[in-house]
Parts: structure tokens; sequence; C-alpha cells
């Protein structure tokens, strides 16, 4: 053995993980020994999170799918026998030909992907152009951030530009509004932190007393998928005690006289406060210090989108920062993403013109009715899955389920892991890890972008995404220009916009990565100039009224809101929201400690008189249910929640759990206001003590 046989490799995490870090591989005769956080990194810091610093035992498991299959048993039952490449290509091929052939024609095809890797290359490019080629449907991605992301935009003009998270150590008030930062975006978190060592207070607004409502200075619950109102009861005070930015709102918003009638007209404290549950002391409290306090941020996440009136919720405390004059500021404003930075060419890399005029589009979030035909169209007879784990993570499972149990459904599915979507699989295809492949990544929480170096050989038989498009093209005798080699890929990609100008894949080669052409003081609405049509921040949106939504800030409750909806409360009385846990990303590592615990046992925290009511204690084992499905749980009690809500962290492998349905055998298809998106959070349940089942066999 010879030290220097060793080689550092600059990898990034392939995460779907705003924190997108860089990390630094060892490599010694051939293989990775050692992997950490890169210490150059302006985010990264030399630290990862707990699931990333052991990627190795991820890489090297002997879990790993590493040869196709094909399926020997019944569907869901995961039973396979190892097939060739070449034979699994040219069988795969060979449907699709067929069906494209056949009356209903390739929209028949329906791939299914998300975020399993965020990398530019592996997750949109020969991806995008196989099935646009083919005329297969396509797929709106709406399972996460569309509908936040769209009702940011009405407001900003862009759903994704904010506040710079590198100057947030500048900050004096900060709300994590409906995001859980210590565990979904923690090198964030360790910049709060540095704010608060200067002085900065930190704020949490959240239904669930999370790691970070528990480390902030000052939690404030909320009823689920209320924040909208709250963020107009604090309009109504600033805007009735005078507190606001008078030159700001008059150079850089429209509509500002229509919001203060609106606030003060519409939210007086006692109505806010019925809706929010929150006190009007508090309201005033916050709204006052919201107001006093610069620079300030608001962190939005995801979290408080997940509802039927996520939209408009992030909509309305998107006008908050300009009504202070909080933009102004470097480290000041709103975050919900920095995607937006990142000008690459996506549609010299995706190729939308490939796709037949007039295709349709299937919202992801609505798989179970589209697998049971229930959309318009043709119906689904193939379903190519890849980045992506849909029998665990996809709203209202048993739809799912059924639709995927469907013998005249041609499904492949290319994975690393054997995950429940893979058991339903006629061809499995093994997939490379990110020591793997070539990618280049950027972010949606900081401005750098980054260059992945394979590291290592694949793994057994894997190939990256890519390369199977590549094969599957060949076999369908796509013209090869339109499916080239990864590095022509790449300069496609870099070929874009002026923050790109000079980032070329040789200096990313050399360097790993580099920070976007921002200016160094970058503040990207200080000068009060917004990309929208007025030019200003829209707090009254014309585009809106078009649309058919109210043009000013509104509250839009919950689909499932016990208040609204009393009849549906009888039955199902407790509002359950289901966010990630801190040791799972999504679904990915729910099933590499398969014979941990955690992986093992769902837990449902719960309030103490919710509990009480129903004869359960702490650590009773409980079935969750509505009219869609249930799970089994275990129970927590541990302060973490109000009266009426829940919390079940997500989101397991069903095929682990106990009566082998995960959380989402609750969740509803119902699409939130804007944009398509999902409403995972917006959920009626009721709860009733069984036996535990992991012990007791009749209850499966
Ligand atoms: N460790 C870990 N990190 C992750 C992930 C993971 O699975 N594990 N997932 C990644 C992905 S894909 C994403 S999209 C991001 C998501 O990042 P976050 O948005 O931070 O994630 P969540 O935990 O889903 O939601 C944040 C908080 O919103 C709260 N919430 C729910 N409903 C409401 C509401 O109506 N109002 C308010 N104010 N709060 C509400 C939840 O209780 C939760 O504590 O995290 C990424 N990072
Ligand atoms: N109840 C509930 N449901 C939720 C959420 C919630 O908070 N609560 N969160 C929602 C959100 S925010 C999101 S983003 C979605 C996420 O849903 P998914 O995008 O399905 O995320 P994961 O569960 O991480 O599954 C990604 C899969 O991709 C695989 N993969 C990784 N790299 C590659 C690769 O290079 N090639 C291929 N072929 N495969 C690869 C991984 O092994 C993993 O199994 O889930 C949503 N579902
Ligand atoms: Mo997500």
């Amino acid at each position: 053995m010879s030290l220097s046989t060793d080689k550092i490799i600059k990898c990034v995490c392939p995460l779907d993980c705003p924190d997108t870090c860089g990390m630094t591989v060892k490599v010694r005769d051939g293989a990775a020994i050692d992997l950490r956080g890169d210490k150059n990194h302006p985010f990264t810091r030399g630290f990862l999170c707990g699931k990333m610093a052991r990627y190795l035992d991820r890489v090297y498991s002997t879990d790993r799918l590493v040869r196709p299959l094909i399926r020997t048993g019944r569907k869901g039952e995961g039973r396979f026998e190892p097939i060739a490449w070449d034979d699994a290509l040219t069988r795969i091929a060979e449907q699709f030909a067929a069906i494209a052939a056949a009356p209903h024609g390739p929209q028949a095809i329906l791939p299914y992907s998300y975020y399993g890797t965020m990398g530019k290359l592996q997750a949109n490019s020969l991806d995008r152009r196989f099935f646009h080629r083919l005329g297969a449907s396509k797929l709106d991605r709406t399972i996460c951030a569309s509908a936040g992301g769209a009702g940011y935009e009405y407001t900003l003009g862009t759903g994704k530009l904010g506040a710079d998270p590198l100057a947030v150590p500048n900050c004096r008030l900060i709300i994590n509004w409906g995001s859980n930062t210590v565990h979904t975006n923690s090198h964030l978190w360790s910049l709060m932190i540095e704010a608060r060592k200067k002085g900065a207070t930190i704020v949490t607004i959240d239904p669930y007393k999370s790691p970070t409502a528990t480390r902030s200075d000052w939690y404030i619950p909320i009823r689920p998928g209320t924040d909208a109102a709250l963020a107009l009861g604090m309009m109504h005070v600033i805007f009735r005690e005078g507190l606001e930015d008078r030159e700001y709102l008059d150079r850089a918003t429209i509509g500002a006289d229509k919001l203060k009638a609106r606030a003060i007209g519409d939210y007086p404290l006692d109505r806010v406060s019925e809706i929010t549950g929150i006190d009007a002391e508090t309201i005033g409290l916050l709204a006052r210090r919201y107001a006093a306090e610069r620079p300030s941020l608001i962190r939005l996440n995801y979290g408080l989108q997940r509802h039927g009136g996520g939209g408009m919720a992030v909509r309305t405390i998107a006008c908050l920062p300009a009504l202070t004059g909080a933009w102004r500021d470097r480290g000041g404003g709103a975050l919900l993403t920095t995607s937006g930075a990142f000008d690459f060419n996506m549609n010299a890399l995706t190729r939308p013109d490939l796709s037949p005029p007039e295709t349709r589009t299937i919202n992801m979030n609505s798989l179970g009715a589209a697998l049971a035909g229930e959309l318009p169209g043709p119906p689904v007879q193939a379903l190519y899955v890849y980045n992506c784990n849909p029998a665990a993570v996809a709203p209202d499972l048993m739809k799912v389920r059924e639709g995927l149990m469907r013998e005249d459904l041609f499904t492949v599915v290319h994975e690393l892991f054997a995950t429940d979507t893979v058991d339903y699989a006629d061809i499995v295809l093994p997939a490379t890890s990110q020591l793997e492949h070539e990618d280049v990544h950027g972010s949606y929480g900081h401005h750098y972008v980054m260059y992945n170096e394979p590291a290592i050989a694949p793994i057994g038989e894997c190939r990256s995404n890519n390369d199977v498009f590549r094969g599957l093209a060949a076999k369908l005798g796509f013209d090869a220009e339109t499916f080239p080699d990864d590095e022509t890929l790449i300069r496609e990609l870099l070929d874009g916009g002026p923050n790109l100008a000079g980032i070329t894949l040789d200096r990313l080669r050399s360097q790993g990565s580099i920070r976007l052409n921002l200016d160094a003081e970058f503040a990207p609405f200080a000068a009060g100039i917004f990309p929208t049509p007025s030019g200003k921040c829209e707090l009254y949106s014309e585009r809106m009224e078009r649309d058919g939504f109210d043009p000013l800030p509104t509250y839009t409750p919950p689909h499932e809101d016990p208040l609204t909806r009393p009849e549906l409360a009888k039955r199902f009385p407790i509002q359950l929201v289901s966010p990630p846990r801190s040791e799972f990303l999504n679904s990915t590592f729910a099933g590499d400690s398969r014979r941990s615990t955690i992986a093992r046992t769902p837990t449902i925290e719960l309030a103490d008189e919710d509990a009480n009511a129903r004869n359960v204690s702490d650590g009773d084992w409980v079935e969750v249910h509505n009219n869609r499905g249930r799970f089994f749980a275990k129970v927590e009690l541990k302060g973490s929640v109000q009266r009426g809500v829940a919390v079940a962290l997500g989101i397991h492998w069903n095929k682990l759990v106990p009566g082998g349905l995960n959380v989402n055998g609750t969740t509803s298809q119902a699409l939130a206001d804007m944009a398509g998106g999902a409403t995972f959070f917006d959920n009626l349940v009721e709860i009733r003590p069984v036996p535990d089942p992991t012990t007791t066999e009749t209850i499966r």
C-alpha cells in the first residue's frame, strides 16, 4: 500500500436539499475510502449532515441493485431474476414502440421522476429529450414546491430569487416560517446561529414544535394552513400603527393603499386570532418587532405551502418585506429558493421543441387518478420511473398502489435500491450513485455552480440515467446527435445567461465550485425594481385577477379545514402534518437502516388532550385513518403539538412498517390553489388505539 495512489476528488451531494454540499472523496486503488464536507466551500464549510456523512456505506451497500432484473412474481411481490442489459433495453424499446404504434399512441407512456439526484444531467437532460422525442405524455413535477413558487412569483415577479443566504449573519430578526431549518437546511441554520451570536432573534412559526422551533428564541404555534391570515394580521398592525416604510412602498410597490384597506378592514386581530389560533397580543408583538428590526429575513420553506391555500399563503407572506423595506438590506427580505439565480440553458438541455405540439401533461400528484384511467386522454399503459419512489412518496397511496398492480401496465424502474416502487416493476434497471457518474449542480439554497467528478467506476453493472437513455434512443433508432455524451451536455447547459458568463467546464473541473456572477453585495430587490409586469412588488396583482384569483392577499382555508368543514371534522377531527424525518431524505435512507428501529417504527405526535380523549398513552400503537386509507404509528406525547393537530414524521418505506402502508395512505390527491401543488399537510384523520401491530399478526 502506498499513499501515492490516493487521489482527492471533488463531488457534490446529490440530495434534494437546499444545501447542495461540496464533498471531497479520497480514492485509493479505485475505491472511495473517505468522504467529507468540502472545507473550501463557503456554504458547506467542511461539515456534512448525518445522512451524507455515511454515504459511502450507501455506495458500497450490499443492498445495491447491481444487475438488470425482470419480474418473475406477481406485481408488488418484488420477485425477479437477472436479465442482460441488452435484453432489458430491447424489451423496453419494443414495448414503447408497440404502444406508440397502437391507436392510443405514445401518450400512453408516462415518465415519472423527481429529484433523487439534483444533478442537472442526471435529473433533466436526456430523459426529457428521450420522452419528448418519443411523444410520451409530459409530467408536471408539482410534488414539492410549485404552489409556493407560483405564489411568490405573483408578488415578486420571480418564484426563485431571494436574499443571499451567506448574508444571513447580518440579520437582526430571522423568521423560520414553515421551515424546519435545523434539519432541512442545516448549513443555513449554522449561519442563523452566527447571527444570533451577534444579537439576532430567531422566531419560528409552525404548527409543530420542530427541532427548529425548540431551538428558536420565540416559537409561535399556528393552526395548519392559516399563515396568510397571520400575515394579514401583521399587516393590519403595521398599517394601523403607521409602522410601514412609506418611501419604499411608494417607490417599489403597487397597491399599497388597497392592501392597507384590506388588512385593516377585513383582518382585525380577533378574526385572525380565531383563524390561526394565535392570540392577538402575540400577533401585535410579532408585527411590531418585524417592523422595527433590520435587517430582517423571512425564511420561507416549502412546509407551509402543502395546503389547499398554500399558493396564496406564500403570495401573502411575500408582501411583508416590502411593507417594512426589508429588501433594502443585504441578507434582508425573504428567501424561498435561490435557484432562479442559475441561468442555465435548460431549453438546450431538455429540448421541449422535440415534444409534439398538443402533447398532454399529467400532474404527478394525480398519479393515482392517472393510473386508474380517470384523466382525460389515452390510458397510461407504460410507466418509466427514475429518481423517484412514488409507491412511498405520492399522495393517496392506496389508489397509486391499485394502479401499479394493474397487470396491463408495463412498468420500468431505474433505481439504486429495492424501494417500494421497485416491487411493482416489470423491469428493474440498476442506477449509479453520485460517485459513479458526472454531473453539474446548481442549488436552491446558495449561489455556487458545482461540478461532480466521477470518483469510482460504476458498481456491478450499474448505469447512469443518461447512459440508459442513450441506449434506449439507439434501440429506437433516434438520431445520435440528440443524445450526445455528458461533456457535450454540460457545455450546452453552461451556455446560459450573464450570471454564468465565464463559468466553463474547464474551470469547474479545476475549481469544483464557482460563485455565480452576482455582486459581492447581492441584494436582489434593494433598488426596488422587480421582474413583475409593473416592475414593482405587486401587492395588488392584475395578473392574479386575470388568472381568477383575488388580486389582493387573502386567506384561503385548507381543503380539509375543521372550521369551515365541521361535518368532515366530526368524523376526522385531527389535522395531520407529515414533514420529513431528519434521518431520511424523503424516502431515501428509509430502507438503508433496514434493521433499525426508526425505519420500522412510524410515530405520531399528539396533544395530551387528544390522546386522553382516545384513551392512548405515550408508546401505545394507534391506527390513523380517514376515508382514503390508514396506517399504524406509535404515539409520542411530548408537548410538540396543540390540540387538534398531529405530526407523523415521514417518509417510511411501506414494506418496512407494520400494516405495509405509510402516512401517504391517508394523504390526498387534491391540488393546492396554484400551479397544481401537492397538499400533503392538508389532511384530516381520526386515531384509535390498537394492539401492537408488530406482534399481532391478525392486524396485517
Ligand atoms: N433531513 C431532511 N432534509 C430535507 C428533506 C428531508 O426529507 N430530510 N427534504 C428536502 C426537501 S425535498 C424539501 S422540499 C425541503 C423541505 O424543507 P421544509 O419546508 O423545511 O420541510 P418540512 O419539514 O416539510 O416543513 C417545514 C415545517 O413546516 C411546518 N408546517 C406544516 N404545515 C404548516 C403550516 O400550515 N404553516 C406553517 N407555518 N408551517 C407548517 C412543518 O410542521 C415543518 O416543521 O427539505 C429538504 N431537506
Ligand atoms: N407525506 C409526505 N409525502 C411527501 C412529502 C412530505 O413531506 N410528506 N414530501 C414531498 C416532497 S417535498 C418531495 S420532494 C417528494 C420526494 O419524493 P422522491 O423524489 O421520490 O424522493 P425520494 O424518496 O428521496 O426518492 C428518490 C429516489 O431516487 C433514487 N435515486 C437517487 N439517485 C438516482 C439516480 O441517479 N438515478 C436513478 N434512477 N435513481 C436515483 C433514490 O435511490 C430514491 O429511491 O416527496 C413528497 N412526499
Ligand atoms: Mo421537496
